[in-house]
C-alpha cells in the first residue's frame, strides 16, 4: 500500500492492480501537485499534505498543497479560483478585484511549467508598459524586429507568414525561424520559453478564430509507441520558409525530439507542413531526413494526425480580458480561420 502522502500511480486504467481491486467509482479524484492527475481510495487522501476541494457546494476533488497555489492576500481572501483543466492546463479565476499586476511571478512561472498553459480570467487590466513591465518578472523578454510586443491582428503588410492574417495557421511552435549557431556551427532554432498573451479584443462567437495548444510531451508519451519513440530520437527534419520582413530564407535542420531543460520531459519539435496551395501568404516546407519520401509522408501525417488529437489538445475560445501564458517549449500550437470581424492579441515572447 501506499504511504500516507504517496499517491499510487498508474499509467493507464489496464495497469492498474488497484483497480482491479477497487473499481473506478470507489475512488476519489486528486489533483497533484505536478500538474498531473490520478484516482485512488480517499483514505490516502485524508492525510496532511491535500485538501478537498468543493465545488456547485459539494466534495468535488482532492488537491495536493502546493505552496505555488498559496499567493499572499489572493487565495487567503478567496479572491482566486483554480480550475485544472482537461487534457492539461489551469485555468486561474480572479473572484474578487485583482490585478494582472497582482500576480506572484516567481510562483507563476514555477505553475507554467508544471501545468504548461495558464488561462487568466476576470482580471483587471493595465496598459500596455505596465502589462510588459509584469512579463518581465516572469523572465526577460525576447525582442524581435518589431519590438517586445506583437499585436496579433489581421496585418497583412507586417509580412509574417500568416500570423497576421485571418487564415488559419500550420501547428508550430514559435521561434522556429528564430536561429542561433549551435556549438557545432549548425543553425538552430532559439524558441523562446513562454508565450505571454492578453485579448484586447476577442472575435464574435460564431468568428472563428481560437487558438489551439498540443502538450507534445504527452503525446510522445501516448501518442507513439516505444520503438517509433526510438526512432524519431535518432531523426531529424529539414524545414524552410522564404525570407519575410522578419524571419525565413535559411535552411534549418532541426531534430524531431528535444528534451525539456526545466520539466526534464521528451517533446517535440515540429513545424506542420503548409504548402503554398493551402495559404495566399508564404509557404512552408518540411521533410523528415535519413528516411524515403514515403516513410517522411508517412511519420508526418501521423504527427500531423496526433497534433489535432483531442487527448492533447487544449482549444481556447477568447473572452476579452483573458491573459495567457504557454509553455513554448512543451506545447505546439496554431489557430483558426475566422471571419472579418476585430480580434487582437498582444502577444510577448519570455525566456
Ligand atoms: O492568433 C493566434 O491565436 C496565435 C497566433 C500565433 O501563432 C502567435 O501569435 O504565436
Ligand atoms: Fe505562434
Amino acid at each position: 500500500m501506499a504511504g500516507a502522502t504517496e499517491v499510487p500511480r498508474r499509467r493507464t486504467p489496464q495497469h492498474s492492480r488497484a483497480r482491479q481491486l477497487w473499481p473506478e467509482w470507489h475512488n476519489a479524484v486528486v489533483e497533484l501537485a505536478n500538474g498531473r492527475i490520478n484516482v485512488a481510495q480517499r483514505r490516502v487522501f485524508e492525510a496532511d499534505g491535500f485538501e478537498l476541494v468543493h465545488r456547485y457546494g459539494r466534495p468535488y476533488l482532492y488537491r495536493q498543497r502546493d505552496v505555488d497555489l498559496v499567493w499572499d492576500g489572493l487565495t487567503d481572501d478567496s479572491k482566486i479560483a483554480f480550475e485544472r483543466m482537461h487534457p492539461f492546463g489551469l485555468r486561474i479565476i480572479a473572484t474578487g478585484d485583482v490585478s494582472f499586476t497582482d500576480l506572484p511571478m516567481d510562483k507563476i512561472r514555477r505553475l507554467a511549467f508544471k501545468y504548461s498553459l495558464l488561462i487568466f480570467r476576470g482580471f483587471e487590466r493595465t496598459s500596455k508598459p505596465v502589462y510588459t513591465e509584469k512579463v518581465r518578472e516572469l523572465g526577460p523578454i525576447q525582442s524581435w524586429v518589431f519590438g517586445e510586443v506583437l499585436e496579433v491582428k489581421d496585418n497583412p503588410e507586417m509580412d509574417m507568414n500568416n500570423v497576421l492574417t485571418r487564415e488559419a495557421m500550420p501547428m508550430h511552435f514559435d521561434g522556429t525561424f528564430k536561429t542561433k549557431r549551435s556549438e557545432d556551427g549548425r543553425l538552430m532554432p532559439d524558441p523562446p520559453t513562454f508565450q505571454i498573451f492578453e485579448c484586447i479584443q476577442a472575435p464574435g462567437g460564431a468568428d472563428g478564430g481560437r487558438t489551439l495548444f498540443t502538450n507534445t510531451h504527452m503525446l510522445l508519451q501516448q501518442g507513439v509507441n516505444h520503438a517509433l519513440l526510438e526512432k524519431m530520437k535518432l531523426l531529424d527534419w529539414s524545414v524552410f520558409t522564404p525570407q519575410n520582413k522578419n524571419f525565413g530564407g535559411e535552411p534549418l535542420k532541426i531534430p524531431l525530439v528535444h528534451r525539456h531543460e526545466a520539466t526534464g520531459h521528451d517533446v517535440l519539435r515540429w513545424h506542420e507542413d503548409w504548402p503554398q496551395r493551402i495559404t495566399t501568404f508564404k509557404p512552408t516546407s518540411v521533410r523528415i531526413n535519413g528516411v524515403d519520401a514515403v516513410e517522411s509522408d508517412r511519420i508526418s501525417e501521423l504527427l500531423t494526425k496526433l497534433l489535432y488529437d483531442r487527448r492533447f489538445v487544449y482549444e481556447h475560445t477568447w473572452t476579452t480580458g483573458d491573459y495567457l501564458i504557454a509553455d513554448n517549449i512543451e506545447l505546439m500550437h496554431t489557430r483558426t480561420a475566422f471571419s472579418p470581424c476585430t480580434r487582437e492579441l498582444w502577444r510577448i515572447h519570455a525566456n
